[in-house]
């Protein structure tokens, strides 16, 4: 088997619990095959530094990484990735920067990315790069000569080619995406749209199954779902830290029922809608009011973009306007936690809720859905509310399936899992758990490498790519 080498913005060393399931996951492989992982180390420095590789050698597996200046932080991470790209793969060209010219700092991480993994490739070695931050990546190692299988995962949604075109040099983006042998999707709606966009703006020619030929070069792209390690949440759900999670959560709200939400403080999350549609349900159902706490976990993220500030405040005023209109001397209808909770505690937190409010406005996937369902009692399992928007939603019927715009919808969804009999909540539970066991990331990540194996491999030139 080939030497991977996985290419990501962040890299975690695969040895740590918190590091969480896709590393994992990547580690197996890792392992096995005496990997690389190549990525930003986290680090701002001063641009005069020195900017050699840094190397760590975690295991059989080594963490190659390279810091970035604050101006190319800046423009590649905050500004085109997490100002540009985040909002409009998102569908929200409303919350776009596209004037503020980070693009050329996301060329030049890209390049910096290329031109620091280069000496460390051997010939025969398969490349996996992830998510929106690298796009141009394989455009540029091919530039470099580089000559190997590369593959790409776009982690978050491709939204439909209306919406892609309104990104300045979007073609140049897709067309970056032929340099790749294989290019993974979390659905088969964001394949759908990648086959739209390339067919109608890049006038791409469909070949065999889901293989495109433009700018001389043909791809291949596929949807690869991924899931969860569900042996590896199995042993954290048994850990002390889980247990004692449940034991307090189980003990403090023994009267009522639990529902909970844990997200990282996005926009593409939905929170405020969330919000919206649980003061309904108060509103709607008064007698079921003070038997019910909905606990909000969203965990600060990207805080210097500021879209995310925006988002802060309207939940923060949402859940104190809950609170007071709603509350009692011995109730609280919201706990709002602006935390990140340890991911060895989150079983327990899960196993303790009836219900799990799971109701992004775009998720590229969402693990959050397949976490709370593997860490269910299933004599006694809990009710997935989910978004037909979230990328999980196509793989996980069974939930209750909602419309998180839709806010009336969505409170008689949370009084229906709220009230849900046994019998049927377990078994919808188990319809729902036989997708999430067959299509774990284990799964994921050995069909996509496979996929990649036998992408007709092409000689990929390097001039058409000039960018
Ligand atoms: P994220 O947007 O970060 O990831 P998600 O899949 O919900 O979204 O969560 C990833 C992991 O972070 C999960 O293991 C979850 O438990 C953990 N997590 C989230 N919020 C947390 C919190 N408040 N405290 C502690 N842990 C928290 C992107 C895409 C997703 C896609 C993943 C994986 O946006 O759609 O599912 O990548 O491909």
């Amino acid at each position: 088997m080939s030497r991977l080498v996985v290419v990501s913005n962040r890299i975690a060393d695969p040895r740590q619990t918190a590091a969480g399931g896709l590393a994992v996951a990547l580690a197996e492989v890792l392992n096995s095959t005496g990997g690389l992982w190549f990525g930003w180390s986290g680090k701002i420095v001063d641009a005069t530094e020195d900017d050699a590789v840094h190397v760590q050698q975690a295991g059989p597996v080594k963490l190659l990484m390279v810091d970035l200046s604050q101006v190319d932080h800046d423009a590649f991470y905050l500004g085109y990735s997490n100002g540009v790209l985040w909002p409009v793969f998102h569908y929200r060209l409303d919350l776009a920067d596209f004037d503020a010219g980070y693009i050329g700092g996301y060329r030049r991480v890209n390049q910096l990315f290329a031109r620091k993994l280069l000496p460390f490739l051997q010939p025969d070695d398969v490349i996996w790069v992830h998510d929106y931050h690298l796009i141009p990546l394989a455009a540029e190692l091919r530039a470099l000569g580089c000559k190997q299988r590369i593959g790409f995962f776009l982690h978050i949604p491709l939204p439909p080619p209306m919406i892609l075109a309104a990104i300045p040099g979007h073609d140049w983006l897709i067309r970056a995406l032929f340099a790749y042998d294989l290019v993974g999707f979390q659905s088969r709606q964001d394949l759908r749209h990648f086959g739209d966009y390339v067919e109608s703006e890049a006038k791409a020619q469909p070949l065999e199954e889901h293989r495109w030929r433009a700018f001389g070069r043909t791809v291949q792209a596929g949807a690869f779902p991924i899931g969860i390690d569900v042996q590896e949440f199995n042993e954290l759900a048994n850990g002390s830290d889980a247990l004692e999670m449940y034991e307090r959560m189980k003990r403090e709200y023994y009267r009522r029922k639990l529902l909970v939400g844990v997200d990282r403080l996005d926009y593409s999350k939905g929170l405020p809608q969330r919000m919206r549609a649980f003061r309904e349900f108060l509103t709607k159902n008064p007698d079921l009011r003070s038997s019910a706490t909905l606990i909000q976990i969203a965990s600060p993220s990207r805080e210097n973009v500021s879209a995310y500030t925006d988002i802060l405040h309207e939940l923060e005023s949402l859940c104190g306007s809950i609170n007071g209109n709603f509350g009692d001397l011995d109730w609280m209808p919201v706990r709002y936690i602006h935390r990140t909770v340890a991911r060895a505690r989150l079983p327990g937190l899960y196993r303790a809720s009836r219900v799990a409010l799971v109701t992004p406005l775009r998720d590229g996937m969402n693990l959050v859905a397949k976490e709370f369902l593997a860490a269910q009692d299933e004599e006694d399992p809990g009710v997935l509310v989910l978004s037909r928007f979230a990328g999980a939603a196509e793989q996980l019927k069974e939930a209750l399936l909602v419309n998180p715009y839709d806010t009336e919808g969505t409170a008689a969804a949370i009084q229906l899992a709220l009230q849900m009999p046994l019998e049927e909540r377990r078994h919808r539970h188990q319809a729902l758990m036989r997708s999430v066991r067959q299509f774990d990331v284990h799964w994921w990540c050995e069909s996509f490498l496979e996929a990649l194996g036998q992408a007709q491999a092409e000689e990929k030139g390097t001039s058409w790519l000039r960018l």
